[in-house]
């Protein structure tokens, strides 16, 4: 059976342009030929399925909307959505593979960067011969990253970079690392760290049981000499990396109606499948609700990455918008996979199903790139003019 039947109730394809539905296409083939038939494989060893990263490449998922002089593949927001979205079908730890390297490392470099650093390093990121990943969390500052105690110092000819940073995705195996530190006067500025900096490590965090399939870490900076022409100069600030996961988390919200499509889906054909007391499961009003409270709450989640898509695409988007979309989507995604598990019965804990998978995978989902309740206090503080984090 064909594994990706898109639900989409309202007619969405409608609204998309050909450019939307062929970028969608491509990355949906790809997808299902190359990750969903590897991928419960990888995630039941905990491996990161290096091989797949020409394919993202090639599909145009590592910097989709930065320009084609820079090696991205120019497309608006609605593609870069669209893409995430069906990366995310195959797997969270994919997309956030994708996620980290288009949003965190490109777009920094690219929105942050002197020239001299966009040529040096955007195009080998596009094509994927360079890995990256973005440092912002640590030990003691996660949901207040405004707290990092990670530093630099000026020593004349170069920066002297300490710290820790810790559950970045990518980590173990990227070539270069964004990493954002306080200088002296205590202001955050960003720095390109590169793999093979004396005093500078990746160890990996192990026996996780979500986002297996992808590589997760901690970096560390023991008196690291980064020479100065690695710090982005055109922002500072909290804002420079916040700036950061306003692109990152609406790529989310996309992504995570691949994850609930998919756990629909698979719902949808077992149910119509699985004979009990003499009849399809998928005729009992107890399953029947279920899924059509599914496909209601994902059609609701596709308006609404739609919509977000084209403010984006107009420079509108607020970042409360973008928190409410984050929430919102990653919400909808896990409470479906956990109602899709249940109409499998048991095989909904096999492997045999990649419902399980979804599941575990949206648990880091909820958490990172702001968790649950920090965009829940966004979209407060947003209405009520009142920081509940002050
Ligand atoms: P606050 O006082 O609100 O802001 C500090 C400064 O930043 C400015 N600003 C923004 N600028 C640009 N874009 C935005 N979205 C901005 N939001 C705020 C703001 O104007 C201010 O500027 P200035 O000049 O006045 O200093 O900061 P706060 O300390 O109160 O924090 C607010 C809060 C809690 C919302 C923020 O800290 C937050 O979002 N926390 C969540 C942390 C988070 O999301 N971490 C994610 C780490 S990366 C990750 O998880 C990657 S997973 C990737 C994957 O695998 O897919
Ligand atoms: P905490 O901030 O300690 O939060 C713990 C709990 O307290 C949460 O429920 C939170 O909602 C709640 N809480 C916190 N503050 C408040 C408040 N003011 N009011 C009410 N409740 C509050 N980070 C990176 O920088 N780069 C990466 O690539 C990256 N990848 C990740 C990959 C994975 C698999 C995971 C799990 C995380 C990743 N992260 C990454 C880190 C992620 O962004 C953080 O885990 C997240 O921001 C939450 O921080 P924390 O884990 O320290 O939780």
């Amino acid at each position: 059976p064909d594994l990706f039947e898109a639900p989409d109730y309202y007619l969405l394809d409608d609204l998309l342009s050909e450019e939307h539905k062929l970028v969608r296409d491509a990355a949906r083939s790809w997808v299902k030929r190359d990750v969903s038939p590897i991928i419960e494989e990888y995630a039941q060893k905990a491996e990161f399925p290096s091989q797949i990263i020409g394919g993202l490449a090639e599909i145009g998922a590592f910097g989709p909307y930065i320009p084609p002089e820079y090696g991205g593949a120019g497309l608006d927001q609605i593609s870069y959505g669209l893409i995430m979205q069906e990366i995310e079908r195959g797997d969270s730890g994919v997309r956030s593979t994708a996620s980290v390297q288009s949003s965190l490392v490109m777009y920094p470099i690219y929105a942050y960067g002197t020239e001299e650093q966009r040529k040096k390093y955007l195009p080998s990121l596009a094509s994927g011969e360079m890995m990256g990943c973005f440092g912002l969390t640590e030990p003691d500052h996660g949901s207040n990253p405004g707290g990092m105690t990670t530093n630099f110092s000026d020593k004349g000819d170069h920066y002297l970079l300490n710290g820790a940073k810790l559950w970045i995705s990518n980590a173990p195996f990227a070539d270069i690392a964004v990493v954002w530190a306080k200088n002296e006067e205590g202001r955050i500025h960003g720095l390109i760290v590169e793999r093979g900096m004396e005093g500078f490590s990746t160890p990996e965090t192990h026996n996780k049981w979500s986002l297996r399939a992808s590589a997760t870490g901690e970096l560390i900076f023991d008196n690291v000499k980064v020479p100065k022409e690695n710090l982005l100069p055109g922002k500072s600030g909290l804002g420079a990396p916040l700036g950061c996961l306003d692109s990152a988390r609406y790529g989310i919200a996309w992504g995570a109606i691949g994850a609930a499509m998919d756990c629909y889906d698979t719902a949808l054909r077992y149910a119509g499948q699985r004979v009990q007391f003499d009849k399809p499961i998928a005729g009992t009003q107890l399953q029947q609700k279920k899924l059509a409270e599914m496909v209601t709450e994902i059609t609701k989640a596709q308006l609404l990455a739609f919509r977000l898509g084209q403010l984006k695409n107009e420079g509108r988007a607020t970042t409360a918008q973008i928190s409410m979309a984050k929430r919102n989507n990653v919400d909808m995604a896990i409470s479906i996979a956990r109602e899709a598990r249940q109409i499998l019965g048991g095989m909904g804990i096999t492997g045999e199903y990649p419902i399980m998978r979804h599941m575990m995978n949206l648990e880091s989902v909820i958490t990172y790139e702001g968790t649950h309740d920090i965009h829940l206090l966004i979209t407060g503080w947003d209405i009520t003019g009142i920081s509940a984090f002050k």
